[in-house]
């Protein structure tokens, strides 16, 4: 087995999670990096996002519709969210895909590799009375049901200094244990006072937890932890990549909802087949490794 450590300086290595880190990861569902992405970076994924948001693709994707993807002509003074932006963009591609990235979320998640499973670009505009921006409460899992592994994990990457006014992701400590979250979808419904009522609380307190992050940093939450992001109260616009993680056993598994339904998701449609018929979520060229300690 090659090293760990390989295509990482010892510097970035110094920033890897501890086992007290990965342990906090466990029971709280959530982790904050230090600094790990260089400014240069952020500075070249926000012109890679201006080009993005005036409709210009490096390479589009097979399929054009299935999955957000804000054009101009759903206006500029709402939340703009674009799907799969990285198999697209070059620049934005280059900040999602950072070694470090998979490092860390292969040490959190106890894996020896890390692939790429979907990424979302949000951006929020500066405050307006007429305009909601807050993200609704959702488990990303809710949205996976066809990804077998209940180890998948993201990583929000805000391009700016993100305190509580510029609209920052929040989490819900420890709701990744919570039974029942199964159907938490409300990514859209910007009410989070309102439906913190319809979610599945065992008896428990809810304790919100925002992501105040600064420019560099990086935060981490488990597929099942219960998150949205806080309207942006401030007079700059907001913007993050959300890149959602695969670790190494997750495999595509069928499922039906409770009502029999078949549920697909829309990388089903882009990836390449299994010689079984099923999809492939390891296909390289949609799911491409971040990370890999077995195959370096
Ligand atoms: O950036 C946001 O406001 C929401 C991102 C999100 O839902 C996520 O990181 O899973």
């Amino acid at each position: 087995m090659l090293a760990v450590n390989q295509n990482l300086s010892e510097a970035q290595l110094a920033l890897l999670p501890t086992e007290e880190d990965v342990a906090f990861y466990e029971e709280h569902g959530w982790y904050i990096s230090p600094k790990i992405i260089a400014d240069e970076a952020i500075a070249e994924a926000t012109v890679a996002t201006e080009r993005y948001h005036r409709g210009e693709r490096d390479r589009p994707l097979s399929v054009s519709t299935g999955y957000s993807d804000w054009k101009p002509e759903d206006g500029y003074d709402v939340v703009r969210n674009n799907e799969f932006v990285s198999l697209q963009s070059e620049g934005l591609r280059q900040l999602a895909l950072q070694p470090i990235i998979g490092a860390i979320a292969a040490r959190l998640t106890r894996t020896t590799q890390i692939r790429l499973l979907d990424d979302q670009l949000v951006y929020k505009p500066p405050f307006s009375h007429n305009t909601k921006t807050a993200v609704g409460w959702h488990a990303d899992h809710a949205y996976w049901a066809t990804c077998s592994s209940q180890q998948l994990i993201t990583a929000w990457i805000p391009f700016h200094d993100c305190d509580e006014s510029r609209g920052p992701l929040v989490v819900i400590d420890k709701s990744h244990k919570w039974l029942g979250t199964e159907n938490t979808r409300f990514f859209n419904n910007p009410d989070l006072e309102q439906m913190e009522e319809k979610l599945p609380k065992p008896g428990r307190e809810i304790v919100k937890v925002p992501m105040t992050l600064k420019k560099g940093q990086v935060s981490f939450h488990h597929c099942w932890t219960i998150h949205g992001s806080y309207p942006n109260v401030s007079q700059n616009y907001r913007l993050a990549l959300a890149v959602h993680l695969q670790d190494r056993d997750n495999s595509y598994q069928a499922f039906r909802n409770f009502e029999g339904k078949e549920i697909h998701i829309f990388d089903e449609l882009i990836c390449r087949k299994l010689p079984n018929g099923d999809p492939d979520f390891s296909d390289p060229h949609v799911f491409p490794v971040l990370w890999s300690e077995l195959d370096r």
